[in-house]
């Protein structure tokens, strides 16, 4: 929702080029930051079984370019900057002049599913690859270095943000996390992000059976977070309306077919006393709260002050290790998709990168809310905003 945002964001970077750029606009001054605090979502997101080859040769860190001075920001635009290691093995392939040795890695044969055929309908090329570079997750490396910057400043609003893995193909955890420091306790040194261990031993052997016969599994991640004051995002108009904004973040995540808020699927098969939460007042803490959050913490696409609850649908990743039939661009013949180095599995990273669209779009909608210039400004407007819910 550019036109709207009070937070602007790009990212630059094919997958095998130099390097990803991204740059933050609309930041306030004040903010404290380190690269520590980026580089640990980066490398989260690099973990998971069912990872391929190429996260073995990266090793994702930021260099911080401009908006930064002594670890707080200058509300000026943040660059930052992440390199790819892998360009060392790219240099001819990905050389922004003329290659200097024929190429060896062109793409003629699409992969079904992937961006690869209408990509290079759409913008006329004949080598593929142009499309894929990027196309790829590799992308999301950026957004999850914007979304450390974004969960920085949310946690001064006292907003915590955990995403954990639901489902892999059809097994689905049982096992449910309640709490952000739940999922953070037991997901965060597991091998599939699942909060349900036995589920996940399960999920695990599944993805090694799909690596074997050269296929590839799809998945379901949910996003959980605490500490939201009531009244982010609004009902008055169809672009400030909050669920519309984390449905456009989290379907513009690579291989997101579909999301859900609270338990909305299950919510159009059932009838309305199954479904609504229940309103009750807490006098001590003077605040209205529900009995129930199946809402997933919006009512009338704003937050309730319930936990929003947000999940991301997988499809399986499109490069198949055993291919499905194509059409060679040039020839037109029937012929096997191309194969390129792929991920079986990418659901556990894509938890980490739900966390970060869903803390761009926190971020953003906090600051309409509560912008300022500086830090400190645009936490008076918070604090002055939660006194006048608790006289309500
Ligand atoms: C990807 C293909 C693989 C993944 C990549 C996404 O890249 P490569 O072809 O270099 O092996 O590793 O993901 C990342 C590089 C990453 O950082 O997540 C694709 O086609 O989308």
């Amino acid at each position: 929702m550019q036109s709207l945002s009070r937070l602007r964001y790009l990212t630059s970077g094919e997958s095998h080029g130099p390097g990803l750029t991204s740059i933050v606009e609309g930041l306030p001054s004040g903010l404290s930051l380190s690269v520590e605090d980026i580089n640990r979502d980066l490398a989260r997101r690099q973990k998971g079984h069912g990872r391929g080859g190429r996260m073995k040769i990266e090793k994702d860190e930021v260099t911080i370019r401009a908006g930064l001075r002594h670890g707080k920001t200058l509300g000026s635009p943040l660059c930052l900057l992440i390199e790819n290691r892998d360009w060392q093995n790219w240099q001819n392939e990905m050389s922004p002049s003329e290659p200097t040795e024929p190429l060896k890695r062109v793409v003629k044969r699409p992969r079904p599913g992937h961006a690869d055929l209408v990509g290079g309908l759409k913008y006329h090329f004949r080598d593929l690859r142009n499309v894929l570079e990027r196309s790829s997750a590799r992308e999301t490396t950026s957004r999850v270095a914007v979304g450390a910057v974004c969960r920085r400043f949310l946690e001064d609003f006292g907003v915590k943000i955990g995403g954990h893995v639901l489902q892999v193909g059809p097994l689905r955890a049982q096992q449910r996390p309640d709490s952000v420091k739940a999922i953070w306790d037991k997901t965060e040194d597991s091998p599939l992000r699942c909060f349900d261990k036995k589920v996940e031993g399960q999920m695990v052997a599944l993805i090694d059976e799909a690596k074997k016969k050269g296929d590839s599994l799809g998945g379901i991640f949910e996003v959980y977070v605490e500490g939201l004051v009531p009244g982010i995002g609004s009902y008055v108009h169809w672009d400030r309306k909050l669920d519309g904004r984390l449905a456009q973040a989290l379907l513009s995540i690579q291989a997101v077919k579909g999301m859900e808020i609270g338990e909305g699927y299950q919510g159009a098969q059932s009838f309305g006393s199954q479904v609504h939460d229940e309103i009750a007042y807490d006098d001590q803490a003077k605040h209205f709260y529900r009995l129930s959050n199946r809402a997933g913490g919006l009512e009338g696409s704003m937050t309730t002050g319930e936990p929003l609850l947000v999940r991301g649908f997988l499809k399986p990743i499109s490069t198949l290790y055993k291919p499905l039939k194509t059409v060679d661009i040039d020839t037109k013949a029937e012929e096997a998709a191309s194969v390129e180095r792929s991920d079986t599995c990418a659901i556990a990273a894509a938890a980490v990168i739900g966390e970060a669209v869903v803390a761009i779009t926190l971020a953003d909608a906090y600051l309409e809310k509560f912008g300022g210039d500086s830090m400190e400004e645009c936490l008076r407007n918070f604090k002055s905003y939660q006194e006048q819910i608790k006289a309500y």
